[in-house]
């Protein structure tokens, strides 16, 4: 067993480039996700902990959100989940003497792999004002502290309380709770940063913000368009999916600046065709299109639709749609020769598309962030939407929207109300039940929380879970804006930036991850949470948890809110902390879709939340219709001598956490600090392979910023983008730089300029 983490840092970063893949999955990467779960559990502990994975007597994995299909295999997680529970249920440790022999200021020179490489986080840990180092604090020390801050505030909005993805739904009800019974809506998710885009897009036009599809429903499509996606690292159980749609026979066009490997060809490693023979061709037509240019493209498909003989579903855009002739005026009046500058796509592969989409009966459309985080991303959504409208795509088998989550319960957490501008109804429903005013008044999301610090009008920050720091824009403006904080507070499982970049006073109050076993006065308790297409179901932890020291995320709440409300609280927070099944009790009688939740949840396979226009073609918008909308086209451009950078994952990473060095599919080993650019664009710039260069951001009011180090990767890129690892471009992504609408962080398209430097 290897529970050591690795002794120095900085930690090397010296990238080694092969050719990309072109397929994904298979042997190596199970063999790959071993070494890393058996370095940081031994191998005993790996194997008990990896078959529970996503079990229906099991815990839900921590990677990803995409569902569970409901014949289980008994291995039924991915390389990228094993490495997500080996990265919480590792062996390793940090204990109060690792924080008396590293001062903040050490830790603060430490990258965020070396810093999650130390291991679970053991007991609450205390900076004080003034001092070098956290020491260790009791729990109740620990809530006193943050109710003196709390209390001292001239305003409950001068706190606010984010949330990261991984709380589950017992979690985050009882923190949205304590957060307006104390009296504020600042509760600011990392989907503000991540499917923000896609929730204004789709509740503006179908009424409801989450997807529209059931995994069935993939096994029953003609085609399945994935834009902006890169399944093979991000949602790798996705490809099984694919895998079966296709032998069903289903077509994929993939829409994606980059050829990404796990969309080429996926080989199943629990198969012997994946194992042994060449694995499934997944893609059909891959369009190679230039960043950001997913609006233009849906909106000249359409116009090619709508010229299109007998293509339409009238009937469907009879009775059930708005806003049609509106909407066929602007998408008639798309340009072919525009859509080509802003795509970069040739006419064939164009004309290529809608053969297919017109000889599908039954079409999906899934994406992710290389849809969502743009200027343009809400509009551009909405194109897909009308897209999928025009041909009826919405509220039958087989078809339908599929935005694919991020974090496992993200989507269960906006369920819960973590939402910083909450529906009426939810809060009405919030007052019946506990008896007290909820504010109405809409709170900070991560950009405006960000600008409330740097402007001294937030003074206490709370974090359930996550990396705001790291994961957030603009890191100098974030960082000095945390500084002045008179208190941050972070509950976490691991170490990370978030916690060495500290407001005056500091408190990591350290927690229960999803493997672990939580036990409360009532007894063993599990939790529970949603996936991708609105299935809920309970999760289990088994192991010892890695501290006796650690408090449950429901119990830090209850407590916390028992600590800051005191006796007046009507609120049963005690018997909340005892029995979750309390807490259910409460969100079914809150939250519709979760009647007799108790009973419902101890269904093994979980049930499905009610989707009007899923079910039954209907649609709570404001004109109680689907609503086709005409945005007019928008697609970046850089200016001569820059490119388009985006800023994405590579194979080796959780978000902030970083799991390793290498990109295996993109065939970059040892190295995170790459930028890829294609090889003519690279020798316009006058930049061979492997050259050395600073990233230069140019921000429309004139500012630039720096992302100095980068090695150039001559890569097949659509021409004029460039791609970079996040979070070390973070630097560049400004502040104000967000999508219309939805204010997330524009990060897959920022100016650049590559200056050439020598290496460091
Ligand atoms: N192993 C692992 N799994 C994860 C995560 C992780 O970090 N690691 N993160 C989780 C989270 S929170 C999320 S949100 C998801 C993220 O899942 P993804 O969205 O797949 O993640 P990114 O790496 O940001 O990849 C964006 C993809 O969009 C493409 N793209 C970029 N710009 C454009 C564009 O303008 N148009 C089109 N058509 N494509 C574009 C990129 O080339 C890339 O393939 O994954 C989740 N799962
Ligand atoms: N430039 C750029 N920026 C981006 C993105 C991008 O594509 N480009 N993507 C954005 C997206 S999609 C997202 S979702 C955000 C992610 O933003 P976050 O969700 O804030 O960040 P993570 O890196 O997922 O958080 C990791 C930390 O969560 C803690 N943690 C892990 N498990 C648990 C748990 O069970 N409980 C608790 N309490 N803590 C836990 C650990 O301490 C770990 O260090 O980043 C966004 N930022
Ligand atoms: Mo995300």
């Amino acid at each position: 067993m290897a529970a050591k983490p690795p002794a120095g840092d900085p930690i090397q970063d010296a990238p080694e480039v092969t050719p990309p893949q072109h397929a994904a999955a298979g042997l190596p990467a199970v063999g790959h996700s071993l070494r890393i779960a058996q370095q940081q559990m031994g191998v005993r502990r790996t194997a008990l902990t990896l078959l529970r994975v996503n079990q229906k007597d099991g815990f839900d994995c921590p990677g990803c959100a995409w569902p569970e299909p409901d014949k289980r295999h008994a291995a039924e997680f991915c390389e990228n989940g094993a490495k997500a529970v080996a990265e919480e249920a590792t062996l390793r440790r940090v204990t109060p003497d690792f924080f008396a022999a590293h001062p903040v200021a050490d830790l603060a020179t430490r990258s965020g792999y070396w810093l999650g490489q130390q291991g679970r986080l053991t007991q609450p840990m205390y900076l004080p004002e003034g001092a070098e180092r956290y020491e260790p604090v009791t729990w109740d020390r620990a809530f006193d502290i943050i109710a003196d801050e709390l209390t001292a505030l001239g305003s409950p909005d001068e706190a606010v309380f984010y949330t990261s993805g991984r709380t589950s739904n017992e979690a985050a009800f009882l923190y949205q709770l304590f957060a307006r019974e104390f009296g504020t809506n600042n509760l600011p998710d990392c989907s503000n940063m991540c499917h923000e885009s896609s929730g204004s897009a789709l509740t503006e036009t179908l009424g409801v913000g989450k997807g529209s599809v059931l995994l069935e429903d993939l096994y029953k499509a003609d085609l399945i368009v994935v834009a902006g996606q890169n399944p093979g690292t991000n949602h790798p159980r996705m490809l099984s999916a694919l895998e079966k749609a296709k032998a069903n026979g289903a077509k994929i066009i993939s829409i994606n600046p980059l050829p990404e490997a796990g969309l080429e060809r996926f080989k199943n490693p629990q198969n012997a065709r994946g194992i042994a023979g060449g694995g499934t061709a997944l893609t059909d037509l891959f369009l190679q299109i230039r960043i950001g240019g997913d609006q233009a493209l849906f909106r000249l498909l359409n116009k090619l639709i709508l010229e299109t003989e007998g293509a339409t579903d009238e009937e469907f855009i009879r009775e059930h749609t708005h806003g049609f002739e509106e909407f066929a005026a602007a998408a008639r009046a798309a340009d072919w020769d525009e859509t080509l500058s802003a795509t970069g796509l040739d006419r064939a592969d164009i004309d290529r598309a809608l053969r297919m989409v017109l000889d599908s009966k039954r079409t999906i459309v899934c994406w992710a962030m290389g849809l969502t985080q743009h200027k343009h991303s809400v509009p551009t959504i909405r194109e897909v939407v009308n897209f999928l409208l025009l041909r009826g795509n919405v509220g039958r088998p087989g078809a339908g929207v599929c935005p694919v989550r991020g974090h496992s319960n993200v989507q269960g957490d906006r369920t819960m109300g973590i939402f910083e501008r909450p529906a009426p109804a939810f809060l009405d429903a919030l007052e019946r039940e506990f008896g007290f005013a909820p504010p109405r008044e809409h709170g900070f999301d991560v950009v405006r929380a960000i600008r409330a610090l740097r402007d001294g009008q937030a003074k206490v920050f709370f974090a359930m879970g996550g990396n705001f720091v790291a994961a957030s824009p603009d890191t100098e403006v974030t960082e000095s804006a945390m500084r002045t904080a008179r208190l941050t507070v972070h509950v976490s499982t691991k170490l990370n930036r978030s916690h060495v970049v500290t407001g005056a006073r500091a408190l990591i109050l350290p927690t229960l991850g999803r493997t672990e076993r939580d036990v409360q006065g009532g007894g063993p308790q599990f939790v529970t949470v949603e996936d991708s297409m609105g299935m809920v179901h309970a999760s289990r932890g088994r192991l010892e948890p890695a501290s006796s020291h650690l408090l449950s995320e429901p119990a830090i709440v209850c407590r916390l809110a028992r600590r800051v409300l005191g006796p007046e609280s009507r609120t049963p927070w005690e018997e909340f902390e005892k029995d979750y099944a309390r807490v259910r009790d409460r969100i079914a009688a809150v939250i519709p879709g979760f009647e007799d939740f108790n009973d419902r949840v101890s269904d093994p396979s979980g049930f499905a939340l009610p989707h009007a226009p899923r079910d039954s073609r209907s649609f709570p918008t404001a004109t109680g219709k689907a609503n086709f909308t005409a945005a007019p086209v928008e697609y970046p451009e850089a200016p001569e001598g820059r490119l388009l950078l985006q800023t994405l994952r590579s194979h080796d990473q959780y978000n902030t956490t970083i799991y390793g060095l290498d990109d295996r599919y993109r065939g970059i080993k040892n190295g995170r600090r790459v930028v890829l650019v294609h090889p003519e664009d690279a020798q316009e710039l006058g930049l061979a392979d492997g050259a050395y260069v600073d990233l230069v951001g140019e921000w429309k009011d004139g500012t630039e910023r720096r992302a100095p180090g980068f090695r150039v990767i001559h890569y097949p890129t659509a021409r004029g983008c460039a791609a970079s690892y996040y979070p070390e471009t973070n630097v560049l992504v400004p502040l104000d730089a967000t999508a219309d609408t939805s204010n997330t962080p524009a990060s897959k398209s920022v100016v650049v300029r590559l200056e050439q430097t020598t290496p460091a």
